[in-house]
């Protein structure tokens, strides 16, 4: 099949999701076209049937804001046309879907007719796609998408309870190359890190509110009171700042690394012992998926699609959003003796390998089919 993926090409979890995607799909001899404005991030390893095309807006002065949906559906048509594209994948509702919408629509008038798949994956439904400025829009693009589907069974009972979708939902959940990520320890370097003695705790996020930055340090601050521990920051964002005037009023800012946006994700998930997640709301938590594949347990909150990976007691703990004083004492539960962390990370590792890549990928394939045979026989009609 010739693929279109549409995403943001950031370290955000949708640009993550979608350019491994595709470079799957590239591999199961699909012919793959990313369209963004942007190298996607994880786009390292370009292929003989991976094409990227990137979406460019001339600055022009009458424009208060660049119309980015306007150069990306046009771009879109024009890729489809040029490739004998087959299917749009459009990843992050907002204004992916709703480009990609316009786009079938310009093609259907000269007689080309493309189906959408719209993956929703958090935010765009939860905290941007509900605001009242965006919510007719967003809702329109999720009826008028040939297949959606959400990360999770949670995200999709937001999707339900917060629009009016006619549609139905497939739930598709993120997924990992489980095979990619059988840690050697000694492979992992620790020691450039931390002492021998020394835990080490990472967390990894784009540092927006919704990830409660401050509970990361107020849990770890919880732990190296009574461990030696080091926290690992990975990421930039908003909260950034106040992170680091947190960590320094907490008097842990010799023990906290902040170590910016990094390309080094599974080097420094390869020598964590523990990942922390508190998030206010998380649709799924990629992030948590990449640390227990590297047999790290997760210490995280019980929002939206957390329990769906993280699991209570076996690959971690999960508590009330805010709950920083319980999620402590449960890293220290796991921290407490070489025994219990192993055992967790063991449970962390084999929970991850639901989330294989090989069992992921052949869902959206038949998707893609399902999407194409929907077209052929409306086009027959
Ligand atoms: O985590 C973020 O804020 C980035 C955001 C995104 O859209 O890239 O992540 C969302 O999509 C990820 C991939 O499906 C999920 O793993 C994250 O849980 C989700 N974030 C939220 O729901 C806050």
């Amino acid at each position: 099949m010739k693929i279109a993926i549409v995403c943001y090409p950031t370290f955000g979890g949708s640009g993550v999701v979608a350019t491994e995607l595709g470079l799957e799909l590239s591999k199961r001899g699909h012919e793959i076209h990313f369209i963004t404005y942007k190298q996607p991030v994880r786009l390292e390893q370009l292929t003989g049937n991976i094409h990227f095309h990137e979406v460019n807006v001339p600055e022009y002065p009458l424009f208060h804001f660049q119309p980015y949906e306007l150069a990306l559906s046009s771009k879109l048509v024009n890729m489809v046309k040029l490739y004998d594209i087959e299917v749009l994948h459009v990843h992050y509702a907002i204004p992916h879907a709703y480009a990609g919408y316009m786009a079938k629509k310009m093609l259907e008038e000269e007689g080309i007719f493309i189906p959408m798949v719209t993956t929703l994956h958090g935010t765009d439904i939860t905290l941007v796609g509900n605001h009242p400025f965006y919510k007719p829009a967003v809702t329109f693009s999720i009826n008028n998408s040939d297949v959606v589907t959400s990360v999770s069974q949670s995200l999709k009972d937001d999707t339900l309870n917060l629009f009016n979708i006619t549609r139905e939902i497939n739930v598709v959940p993120n997924f990992i190359d489980v095979s990619k990520f059988s840690k050697n320890i000694t492979l992992c370097q620790r020691t450039i890190m931390a002492e021998d003695d020394e835990l080490i705790i990472s967390h990894i996020s784009n540092f927006r509110p919704v990830k409660r930055i401050a509970d990361v340090l107020k849990i770890f601050n919880i732990i190296s009171q009574k461990k030696k521990a080091k926290l690992i920051m990975v990421g930039e964002g908003p909260e950034k700042e106040m992170a680091e005037n947190l960590a320094y009023e907490l008097g842990i800012q010799n023990k906290v690394l902040f170590v910016g946006q990094s390309h080094e994700v599974d080097k420094i998930l390869c020598f964590s012992d523990l990942f922390l997640l508190p998030s206010e709301k998380e649709s799924f938590g990629l992030a948590a998926l990449e640390a227990m594949v590297n047999s790290v347990p997760v210490i995280s909150s019980n929002t939206g699609g957390l329990p769906e990976v993280n699991i209570q007691g076996v690959s971690g703990y999960l508590s009330a959003v805010g709950n920083v004083e319980e999620m402590g004492e449960n890293a220290l539960k796991i921290l407490e003796s070489e025994e219990t962390l192993n055992k967790f990370k063991a449970g962390a590792r084999e929970q991850a390998r639901i989330f294989d890549i090989h069992k992921v990928v052949p869902v959206y394939e038949k998707l893609y089919e399902q999407a194409l045979n929907k077209i052929k026989k409306s086009v027959k009609n």
